[in-house]
This record gives structure tokens, sequence and C-alpha cells, in this order.
């Protein structure tokens, strides 16, 4: 089949309760990430340079600051009759009740994939960074006459809990399938990873359509516990091996086939880390495989004075001093005179007060960080007035919104 038609449905409504405090007012997906994006501008970042142009985004928990991310970067012409990013939240057309899971929410919106009659039908999730020619693994789907393809790659086995872990044939077909297992199986030959699957899948427009009536009338409503374990032994589900996946303008220095699941406070810190260096392990720079965002219509960064050391600083912020290393700073943060910033993400509209110091911080939006505060260095201080987690970062939740005017 030549151009097949490809519509995709991105789940974004998760909740994230993992990566508390900073999705105790925003779903997961609207997190911001890196100097400038949030969760899920990799997704249709993924999708929009794959040629694949007409998105649902279903979006359900804490849903506001997710939907004005979108309205602000991912309005696109309405020339283009198919060529639409659209939020849908959760509409209740079949009973006075919510998506109840990943599968349902797809189920209630069986009436858009009728309307729009693709040849395939994408489930993708939200919450991932990484880079994906989704045209390839659309391919892969084809030559194997699949049903349904899931999306994969090794993960260390002792993440696999985190993960459904699939155990293909020869023929990337997939015969075992286990969501979050307690004990992963490792991969046939490699003790050491499992094969994990990515969240994000191509369905046969009609197969996915007869699977989610049948999950609806047994009461199930997952793709991970109950559609693909069922799907497998029904239906010839395959496989594809993102490490496959051939993205133009990947350097040769960075993490081969990058993929995260910031699921967690340390996870997400991590990732960020992974952004900086002459040679990140993931680059945001690649012109042949853009990640888009909104555009800031503020001011460039001014730097007064201070030292600044592998670091990335968003736009319109000024460092009127101070040395900073290793951190993540996004835009209209004021860094006041002597201050010590290492290892910290510094999200949008912070003050940072004279004399601070922070090492292994992640300071949500909206803060004013009053002069001459210490975190990172006194677990004992830094429990007792923040969040910690298990490896020591340390994370000062969002401020209210309006409260912080940097200029
Ligand atoms: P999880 O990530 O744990 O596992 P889940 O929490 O269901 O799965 O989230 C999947 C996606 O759906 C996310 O993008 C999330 O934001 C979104 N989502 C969750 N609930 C939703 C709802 N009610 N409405 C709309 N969107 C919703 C899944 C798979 C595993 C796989 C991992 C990879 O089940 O098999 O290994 O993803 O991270
Ligand atoms: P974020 O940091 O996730 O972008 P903001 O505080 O900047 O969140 O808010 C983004 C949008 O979400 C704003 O329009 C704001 O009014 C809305 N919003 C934030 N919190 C709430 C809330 N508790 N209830 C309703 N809307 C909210």
């Amino acid at each position: 089949m030549a151009n097949p038609k490809v519509l995709a449905i991105v789940l974004a409504g998760g909740e994230g309760t993992r990566l508390n405090p900073l999705t105790a007012e925003r779903s997961k997906p609207a997190v911001p990430f890196g100097g400038r994006y949030r969760l899920v501008d990799f997704v249709l970042s993924n999708l929009v340079n794959s040629q694949i142009h007409s998105i649902y985004l279903l979006v359900q928990y804490k849903s506001q600051s997710l939907i004005e991310h979108i309205r602000r970067a991912w309005s696109v012409s309405n020339i283009i009759a198919d060529h639409f990013v659209t939020v849908v939240p959760a509409q209740m057309r079949g009973g006075p009740e919510w998506f109840q899971g990943t599968a349902d929410a797809v189920y209630q919106n069986l009436g858009l994939i009728e309307h729009h009659r693709p040849d395939i039908v994408a489930v993708f999730g939200a919450d991932h960074i990484y880079r994906m020619d989704i045209n390839q693994m659309v391919q892969f789907h084809l030559d194997h006459e699949a049903d349904m393809t899931v999306a994969a790659l090794p993960v260390p086995l002792d993440q696999g809990h985190n993960f459904g872990i699939i155990t293909p044939d020869s023929s990337f077909r997939i015969i075992d399938f286990q969501e979050k297992p307690a004990q992963p199986k490792p991969i046939p030959g490699d003790s050491q990873h499992c094969l994990s699957s990515m969240g994000n899948y191509l369905f046969k427009t009609q197969v996915l359509m007869d699977a989610l009536e049948d999950a609806h009338v047994r009461g199930e409503k997952d793709f991970g516990h109950d559609v693909l374990p069922r799907l497998i032994r029904t239906h010839k589900v395959c496989t594809y091996d993102f490490t496959s996946n051939q993205i133009p303008g990947v350097k040769t220095y960075e993490e081969p086939s990058y993929w995260r699941d910031v699921g967690n406070l340390d996870a997400y810190h991590a990732a960020h880390m992974d952004l900086l260096g002459l040679e990140p392990r993931f680059d945001t720079f690649n012109p042949d495989w853009p990640i888009y965002s909104d555009h800031y219509f503020g001011p460039e960064a001014r730097i007064i004075s201070g030292e600044i050391r592998n670091s990335i600083i968003g736009e319109g912020t000024i460092i009127n001093g101070g040395n900073i290393r290793n951190s993540v700073i996004r835009h209209e943060v004021m860094i006041e005179p002597d201050v010590d910033i290492e290892n910290c993400i510094i999200m949008d509209y912070n003050v940072i007060g004279r004399g601070s110091r922070l090492r292994r911080a992640i300071v949500g939006r909206y803060n004013l960080i009053e002069p001459a505060t210490v975190i990172g260095y006194d677990p004992i201080t830094d429990r007792q007035r923040y969040s910690v987690s298990p490896s020591g970062i340390v994370v000062v939740p969002k401020g209210k919104r309006g409260q912080i005017r940097v200029y």
C-alpha cells in the first residue's frame, strides 16, 4: 500500500503521579522539559516530521496548561483539511464517566476514527523524550502485514517492571506480552536487558475498532493490561525494533536510539543532564529533525556577569552574577549576584535571590527564592521544606502564576 492514510491519536491524559509535585497542577505531557519544551512536543514533532499531520490529542487530567500550550505551539493552518492538532477532552459520550484508561479513552472516541476512515491508526504516548521516524514503523507494519505493531527497545532488566515486556519470535511476531511484570524475562542471549514496549502502537483500523468494542463489552480499559495481551492470541501482532530507526542529522556522539521515559523525578533530572555538554547524549539541535515548541516573544538572554559552565540558558533570562554549572535554566529567570547553582533545573519565571546556593534541585515555575536560601546541601532541612526524590533531587513546587516579575 503506497501512502497509507494514517490518523494519529496521542494519549496525553497521564496523571504522572511519580513526577509530583511537577504534576500537581498539570498533566504529565505538559511538564516543561529542557530549555524550552514540554514533554508532549517530542511525540508531536516526531509525528509532524514523519508527515503525519492528522493528530488528535486525548487529554483528561488537569489539562488546562496542556491545552494552552497546544494552542500556542501547535496551531496549524486550517487551509488543509486533514492537517490538524486537535485537543479532545473526555466528553462522556457513553455515560457519566471520564476516560477509564488508555483503551477506554480511544474507545470513547471511535467516532473520530469512523469519521476519518484511515488505513492505519497510530496510538502513541506523550510522555517520552526521543526522536523517531514513524514512517519507518509504518513501512514495517505494512511489510509484515501486521494487524497491530508495537514499537520496542531493550531496557536494563532491573527497569523492566516499569514497562510492558515483549517476547517476539524470529519473525518479529509477539508471542508473549507481560504488562509491568515483577520479574521481566530477559532477551535470549542478553541476560541484562528485556524488550520493552514504548507504548506506541499502529493498528489496522478495523482491528482497533473491533478490539476496542470487544474490550468495552468485557469491561477492559487499558492497552497494556488488556487489549495487547488479548490481541496477540487472536491476531498478528508484531514488534518494531526502535534501534533500527534511522533519523537524519543525528550526531555520532549522541546515544544511539535515545529514548527516555521520564516517569519519575530522578529520570527527569537525569534526562536533563543528557542535554548538556559539547557532545550531548541527546542533542536538541537537529535541523533535519527539529523539536518544535511554542515561540517565546520576549528578549534574548542577557549575561551581565558571572561564570557559566556547561549549561542551557533560556531566552529572557538575566544572569547578574554568580556561578552556574551543569544546569538548565529556562526563560525569564533572574539570577542575582553571588548565586551558586550546580546540576539544577530552574524553570521559567523565577528569581533566584542573591547569595543562594542550589545543588541538584528542580525549581518549579513562578518562585521567588529568597536571598541566601540553601537547597540541596542538608537532606534534613530539604525534606522538611520540599519534596525530595530517592536519589536526593530536591523539588521546589510551582509558585503562584503572575507572582514573579523578572523585569
Ligand atoms: P504507562 O506509561 O505506565 O505504560 P499509562 O500510564 O497508561 O502507561 O500511559 C500511557 C500514555 O497514555 C501516556 O502518554 C499517558 O499520558 C496517557 N494516558 C494515561 N491515561 C490516560 C487517559 N485516561 N486518557 C488519555 N491518555 C492517558 C505504557 C504501556 C507499557 C509501556 C509504557 C512505555 O502500557 O506497556 O512499556 O507505556 O512507557
Ligand atoms: P504551567 O506552568 O503548566 O504552564 P500555568 O500556571 O502557567 O501552568 O497555567 C497555564 C494555564 O493553566 C493558565 O491558563 C492557567 O490559568 C491554567 N491553570 C493553572 N492551574 C489551574 C487550575 N488549578 N485550574 C484551572 N486552570 C489552571
